[in-house]
């Protein structure tokens, strides 16, 4: 029985009838991650790097009282325009935006939430939360990692950026059993550049080697996600001691300005942005890309 609360597209249900491959997609980078009309074309282009690889998009979003999973032109629209008027709708927003019919993009939590609903067990984004510098103060850890604790759903990133604490999200997820994979890489991406310090748990060389992992684990079955991490392209990172000043300004100027919980994330980067000229933004949507085209890959593998 289909949950009455789920609204899968057409052609997300043609694609799960027929044992195609699927990749969900996150919006909480449409309204809240990039500014418009960047995050349109992205999210766009998005959608067309897995059509073109043979692959169904399934962008997700809380839209008219219904989990959505495979958005229409005109859903897409709609998030772009509204960006961060629209709700960053984590797991603890879902009821409350579903019972009073109200609108949510999701992060990369309810994503997976929706995903694995829908039975989808690959999505793509471009960074996620984590535990946040000074979390021993401020608690301030991502709903994202608990949500790769419980949910069976493989996440495909460009790893951690720095403006979180990336030795205590490594440390948060091994303790709640999530492998970190790098993809071609034994060193943790660190999203805007291709070295963090930090290593991963295990380097693979293939989307059928990654593929076959999730099989395995979800088949013993061991609950939770896996959080592949895939470098951006050399060509396109940003050089790592202008990423470093810009994200140490910025987190000053949060905490100068008091910016906590959810508004957090959208803040750091779009000061991050300003302080680049622009080029985190051009970065940022190029690992994105990135990272779709991989999670197509290993869509593709893990139907086959
Ligand atoms: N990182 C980015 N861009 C984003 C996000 C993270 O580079 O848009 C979004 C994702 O939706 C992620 C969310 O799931 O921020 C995490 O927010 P928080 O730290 O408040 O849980
Ligand atoms: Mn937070």
């Amino acid at each position: 029985m289909i949950n009455p609360l789920l609204d899968i597209s057409t052609e997300v249900k043609h694609a799960l009838t027929k044992g195609l491959p699927i990749v969900a997609l996150e919006s909480t980078i449409i309204s809240h991650g990039m500014p418009f009309p960047q995050n349109l074309e992205t999210a766009q282009h998005e959608e067309g790097i897995l059509k073109e690889n043979g692959v169904v998009a399934a962008t997700t979003a809380v839209l008219d009282g219904k989990i959505k999973v495979g958005l229409s032109e005109k859903e897409l629209l709609h998030l772009a325009h509204s960006g961060p008027k629209i709700v960053k709708a984590s797991r603890r927003d879902i009821p409350y935006l579903l019972s009073n019919k109200k609108d949510g993009a999701t992060t990369v939590a309810s994503t997976m939430i929706a995903a694995q609903m829908a039975g989808i067990p690959i999505m793509a984004t471009g960074g996620i939360g984590g535990v946040h510098r000074g979390a021993m103060e401020s608690f301030d850890i991502s709903a994202d990692l608990q949500e790769l604790a419980k949910t069976n759903v493989a996440v495909v990133c460009a790893g951690i950026k720095s403006v979180l604490d990336i030795g205590l999200t490594l440390e948060y997820l091994e303790t709640f059993g999530v492998p970190v994979i790098g993809y071609k890489t034994s060193e943790l991406p660190a999203f805007y550049t291709q070295k963090s310090g930090f290593n991963v748990s295990y380097k693979m060389e293939s989307a059928q080697e990654i593929a076959q992992m999730l099989k395995i684990k979800w088949g013993i079955p061991l609950q939770g996600g896996v959080l592949v991490t895939n470098p951006i392209p050399k060509a396109k990172e940003l050089d790592f001691e202008i990423m470093h000043k810009a994200i140490e300004q910025a987190l000053s100027e949060e905490k100068k300005l008091g910016i906590t919980g959810k508004e957090s994330t959208p803040f750091l980067l779009g000061k991050v942005k300003d302080l680049t000229s622009g080029y985190s933004l051009k970065a940022n949507i190029e690992l994105v890309y990135n990272n779709v085209r991989l999670a197509a890959k290993i869509a593709k593998e893990y139907v086959r």
